[in-house]
């Protein structure tokens, strides 16, 4: 399988997470692609491509046009105003609060936030469209033919919604490419959520379209981030009603359980019948995960990977969590390595 990879990723390289009342070094690092890459070489997967290069016109079919350029531009606002740290939201358009965009940059970054562990800083939206081109980049090679391609994106997009950022992402790297593949390949796409939480983004963003099935399996949100989008009972709108699936699972929730809930959505995958596969890669639902609490091993990766590739549909994997430094390698590899199979 072929590696769409590129060094650009360096540049999200933030030095602050709000984490449990301190501003810690971000869990979501630029080591995290280094041990994947070095895991992809040795194991002898597949060649390591530079993506080519979009426009951000795939980048507006998903995400709202003043949204872009807010993460344009957000960097240099913040430096104007003189402040000496990265960008962190600490104020939101509230219950029963005005949802309007305000003229100053510290109201702008809560009204696009969604979260406040996220920072920006200098150097991030250059490598959140480094992280599109990767996608898109796997996304024509699978309109090209391909059977499986893997973007490595960092940063991650599944949390970044239609017009928020949040969860360590910007740009709905799958979310782009999914509609890349509907818009070229005149069919329909399914995407399949494997990180540990929420695809709270991608969801938003295809919630009332009938020609995108989305499934995600995540922690529950009534425990885990990002808390407020995930329930069973969130089945889409409109013409989107029933081409929503969420499966939440508990603390503690072992392989047993979670194939249960992979093979269900596969099940409706299958019946959808979709022309491409993308799939939210994240291995966050590792056991030793620093931040999630599923309990799978580095063998049930393999597994699932061998599950997702049984669908016999060309799939595109898109890279998104996963803070086990150690062991994200072993864990992505084994994953591509299980679809090959
Ligand atoms: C792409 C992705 O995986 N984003 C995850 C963002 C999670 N950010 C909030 C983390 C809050 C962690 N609280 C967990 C406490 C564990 N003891
Ligand atoms: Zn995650």
């Amino acid at each position: 399988m072929k590696t769409i990879y590129s060094e650009q990723h360096r540049l999200r390289d933030a030095k602050t997470e709000l984490y449990g009342g301190e501003l810690v070094q971000p869990f979501e690092r630029p080591s995290r692609a280094d041990i994947i890459l070095k895991a992809l070489v040795e194991s002898g997967l597949g060649e390591i491509s530079d993506p080519d290069m979009f426009s951000l016109d795939p980048v507006l079919a998903v995400h709202d046009a003043d949204f872009v350029a807010f993460l344009e531009t957000v960097w240099k606002e913040w430096q104007k105003k003189g402040y000496a740290g990265e960008v962190i939201a600490n104020v939101w358009p509230a219950r029963r609060m005005q949802c309007r965009v305000p003229r100053d940059i510290e109201g702008k970054v809560g009204y696009y936030a969604l979260a406040a562990e996220t920072s920006i800083s200098e150097g991030t939206w250059q490598a959140a469209l480094a992280a599109k081109d990767v996608a898109l980049t796997g996304a024509t090679d699978l309109l090209k033919g391909d059977s499986g391609i893997f973007s490595l994106c960092r940063p991650p997009g599944h949390h970044a919604a239609r017009d928020m950022f949040g969860g360590y992402c910007f740009l709905n790297n799958a979310a782009i490419a999914a509609q890349h593949l509907c818009a070229n390949g005149a069919g329909r796409v399914a995407v399949l959520d494997i990180d540990f939480h929420h695809g709270n983004g991608t969801q938003d963003i295809f919630y009332d379209r009938d020609d995108v099935l989305f499934c995600s399996l995540h922690g529950d949100p009534e425990d885990a981030f990002p808390h407020f989008l995930g329930y069973a009972d969130e089945t889409g709108s409109g013409a989107g009603i029933g081409y929503n699936r969420n499966y939440p699972m508990a603390p503690g929730t072992q392989f047993a359980q979670w194939r249960d809930s992979l093979s269900d959505a596969l099940e409706h995958i299958g019946q959808f019948s979709p022309r491409f596969l993308v799939v939210s890669l994240g291995v966050d639902a590792f056991e030793n995960d620093p931040i999630s609490f599923f309990k799978l091993t580095t063998d049930d990766f393999l597994t699932t990977g061998e599950m997702i590739g049984s669908l016999n549909i060309p799939t595109l994997f898109v890279m998104e969590g996963g803070y086990d430094i150690d062991e994200i390698g072993v864990n992505v590899v084994n994953v591509l390595t299980g679809f090959e199979g």
